[in-house]
């Protein structure tokens, strides 16, 4: 079996809002593309406003979208396609729970201190959440569970783009050859 008809791997990016999931996700993203993968982006933003609106962020709703995400990503990596999901997903057991259901999961922790990512704040959502204006805001007053042992551990407040990314790359060759 050579790799382009194996099963490919979900790369499951967690953290903090504003910690660089999403840009990180993006800079893997068009590398795979680039060096002739199939590969495709599923993101907790886009997702909950294109295909599950109903989610709000109960603790509840937030291991559903994990779960929704786990099936989605599952499919797609079993059709040979690089998956990377970029979610908080702030719950440990709920990401546990992906990792025992996806074949090839990889769990990267996207990581930036909270004032650094406050400091950011990219969508102005910490201000808003500092001044009551949201409920239950990751970080402010709501969990965020980090990873334990995660597989790759990005410091976006420490390293550039590209050398977080290329972690995530180098992880892809030598674990699974991708
Ligand atoms: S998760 O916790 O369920 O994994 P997800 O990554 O899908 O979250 O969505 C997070 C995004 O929703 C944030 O980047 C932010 O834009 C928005 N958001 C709105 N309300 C909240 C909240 N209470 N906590 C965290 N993010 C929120």
């Amino acid at each position: 079996m050579t790799s382009s008809d194996a099963a490919a791997a979900v790369i499951w990016l967690t953290g903090l809002s504003s910690a660089g999931k999403s840009t990180l996700g993006e800079y893997v993203l068009n590398s795979l593309r680039i060096s002739g993968r199939k590969a495709e982006m599923l993101d907790g933003d886009v997702v909950r406003l294109q295909l599950w609106k109903d989610l709000l962020f109960s603790k509840k709703d937030r291991d559903e979208n994990v779960r929704r995400l786990t099936i989605l990503g599952e499919l797609l990596a079993r059709n040979g396609i690089i998956t990377i999901i970029s979610a908080i997903s702030p719950y440990r057991a709920a990401r546990e729970e992906a990792r025992k259901r996806l074949p090839t999961f990889m769990e990267v922790y996207v990581n930036a201190p909270l004032d650094v990512c406050e400091r950011r704040d990219i969508k102005g959502l910490y201000r808003n959440a500092r001044a009551g204006g949201i409920h239950g805001f990751t970080g402010v007053d709501a969990p965020y569970e980090a990873p334990l042992q995660p597989d790759v551990e990005c410091r976006t407040d420490l390293e550039s783009i590209e050398e977080s990314g290329e972690k995530i790359l180098r992880y892809l060759r030598t674990h699974w050859s991708l």
